[in-house]
């Protein structure tokens, strides 16, 4: 196979020619934003909405991207025919550029644009089958007035923390809560509870507005089932029927333990099933088409 070439700035460079400038301040500070997009089947899933909400994330730090969406959302899809995917996951970073050892922004006059692409399959594995063992962890997500937690940037630091807690009590994902002590989301995913028969999700003020979760959202109404968006605490996750999460990278995915807790009977239950089988069927059929 042909070496994997990398959108940098309108370019298309080589996987080991992609390199950083180390006064970039991306590096140097984290200033910066990113997706993370998947194609299924030769189609990007949700390609306007991830476009759509990079910019937002730019918009919230003051950073101009200095393409247009349209250009964007052509660099996305052209990255993925240079390396011709059909299946893939898709990380578009926009920097702040490069600068010099000083944090003020106003010293970076181009913002740097990458974009990587690669084959990707299910995060998961057999996880899917038995559900994930979750953990509630003791650092609290970034509060919204301090760094919001909806800017998709790259100081990710807050959930990498969170990741090395939960895989050091043996967890496969982490579990936030926010300041206040209601539930936030997962390290990369967000949450859905169902109790008796009605679900409910975390409003987004403390959580990224994850695209995967309107899906999710939209595909379970459509079926008949009542969402309800709403503070949670962890009583809620505790004593719930079902629990599972959504992600561009976990797809829905079901937590059956919970803080060594059986999530209902321990079991993956029937709406969680349904989600999985619904966002398993739109994948495979919608999206913006990479080749024609
Ligand atoms: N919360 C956070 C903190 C995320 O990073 C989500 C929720 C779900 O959002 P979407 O829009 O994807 O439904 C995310 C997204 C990874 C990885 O490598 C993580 C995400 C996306 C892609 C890859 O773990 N998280």
């Amino acid at each position: 196979m042909s070496e994997l070439l990398i959108y940098y700035n309108g370019e298309f460079v080589p996987k080991d020619k992609a390199t950083v400038s180390i006064y970039d301040h991306g590096f140097l500070y984290g200033d910066g934003v990113f997706e993370g997009i998947r194609a299924y089947n030769g189609r990007v899933f949700k390609l306007d909405e991830h476009v759509d909400r990079l910019y937002d994330s730019a918009k919230a730090i003051a950073l101009e991207v200095p393409i247009t969406k349209a250009e964007m959302t052509e660099a996305i899809l052209e990255t993925l025919r240079k390396n011709n995917l059909t299946d893939a996951y898709i990380r578009p970073i926009v920097t702040r550029g490069i600068g010099d050892l000083g944090l003020d922004p106003r010293k970076c006059p181009m913002p740097s644009i990458y974009i990587i692409s690669q084959e990707w399959g299910a995060m998961y594995g057999d996880l899917y089958e038995v559900g994930l063992k979750a953990i509630t962890v003791g650092i609290r997500r970034n509060a919204p007035d301090a760094l919001s937690p909806n800017i998709k940037s790259l100081n990710y630091l807050n959930n990498i923390l969170a990741k090395i807690e939960a895989n050091a009590k043996g967890g496969d994902e982490a579990i936030f809560l926010d300041q206040n002590g209601f539930v936030s989301e997962g390290s990369g995913d967000n949450i859905f509870v169902i109790k008796n028969g009605k679900i409910y999700t975390p409003p987004t003020i403390n959580n990224l507005k994850g695209i995967t979760r309107a899906t999710a959202i939209e595909l379970l109404e459509e079926r008949g089932y009542e969402v309800a968006v709403q503070n949670l605490g962890l009583f809620d996750m505790y004593t719930a029927d079902e629990i599972f999460v959504t992600g561009t990278a976990a797809e829905a995915a079901p937590i059956t333990l919970l803080d060594g807790r059986k999530i209902g009977d321990g079991s993956v239950g029937p709406i969680t099933k349904a989600a999985v089988a619904a966002f398993e069927e739109v994948t495979g059929t919608i999206g913006t088409p990479i080749f024609e």
